[in-house]
């Protein structure tokens, strides 16, 4: 038995229960096949973009308390999903979470390395509606400049990554079995940008969510297997070596019939303030 679909509040809540109930966590097997699901071990080196968001204080010591995914946009900008920043997820306000940090160049959570580096401010575009969790989007300001090769680019609206069909990879500590079994080791997992359609099905509004095109992305495995889950929120799906989703919800994980559900990066760019490195070309 699959833990019930959720998104909003409700998937919200059952994030904020998995993460906490993580050590702990008994569920059925789910059928999904494994990363992120379907996926495989990737290095940091080979994907330096990629960062984990931390609390010990909320989400404890283990997996140095990894809650959420990230990307370098910039040396000092980290993008994440908005949702990842709500007091439903860290119990406060994000102003008040003094140890959040963000963990970079370091794939394997339980290993050293790499660097943790403390967030001094965070901004959520204003439009932002967590009712229907759009645009799921946030930026972190570090306290300190990562180097500028980590930073992966950012996808302009009419990229044509976008192009239904087009291969990309999504990458995230996030849930491997759909059961609560997070990874400690960074993973990747192969879909496709799909159709708006098969998301607008699957996802008409009510019990499994609301598909916005506008702002989000639908990408997956149609056949099922591929996909990201519970954890890999706020993580990058990377289609041309460029930014052109975060990872923000979907029904279960790895369902045929529950394509994942991203942010659509390029079209929240213009309401970002000035920040990205090539914005605005
Ligand atoms: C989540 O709750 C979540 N299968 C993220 C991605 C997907 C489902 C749930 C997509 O963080």
């Amino acid at each position: 038995m699959r833990r019930p679909s959720v998104r909003g509040p409700a998937r919200l809540s059952a994030l904020i229960a998995a993460v906490i109930a993580s050590p702990l966590v008994v569920a059925a097997p789910a059928a999904a096949d494994s990363v992120v699901i379907g996926g495989y071990e990737v290095s940091a080196e080979s994907s330096p973009w990629v960062v984990a968001l931390s609390s010990r204080d909320r989400f404890g010591a283990a997996r140095a308390g990894q809650f959420c995914g990230g990307v370098v946009v910039s040396p000092t900008t980290v993008m994440t999903a908005a949702h990842c920043l709500s007091p439903a997820v860290l119990g406060k306000d994000v102003r008040l979470v003094r140890d959040l940090r963000v963990v970079s160049g370091r794939a394997d959570l339980e290993a050293e390395g790499g660097q943790e580096v403390a967030v001094r401010s965070s901004w959520i575009p204003p439009e932002y509606d967590p009712e229907a969790n759009s645009p799921d989007m946030a930026l972190l300001t570090l306290s300190q400049a990562l180097p500028a090769s980590r930073v992966l680019p950012v996808a302009r609206a009419g990229d044509e990554a976008y192009t239904p069909g087009t291969e990309a990879v999504v990458y995230g500590w996030g849930d491997t079995t759909g059961a609560g079994g997070y990874a400690s080791k960074l993973r990747a997992a192969r879909v496709s940008v799909l159709p708006d359609e098969n998301c607008a099905t699957a996802y008409p509004g009510g019990a499994d969510g609301r598909y916005t095109p506008a702002t989000m992305l639908c990408a997956g495995d149609t056949a099922g297997g591929h996909d990201a889950c519970q954890g890999d929120s706020g993580g990058p799906l990377v289609a041309g070596g460029r930014l052109i989703g975060l990872v923000s919800w979907g029904s279960g994980c790895g369902r045929p019939d529950g394509p994942g559900v991203y942010t659509r990066v390029s079209a929240v760019l213009p309401s970002v303030p000035g920040v990205l490195p090539g914005g605005g070309d």
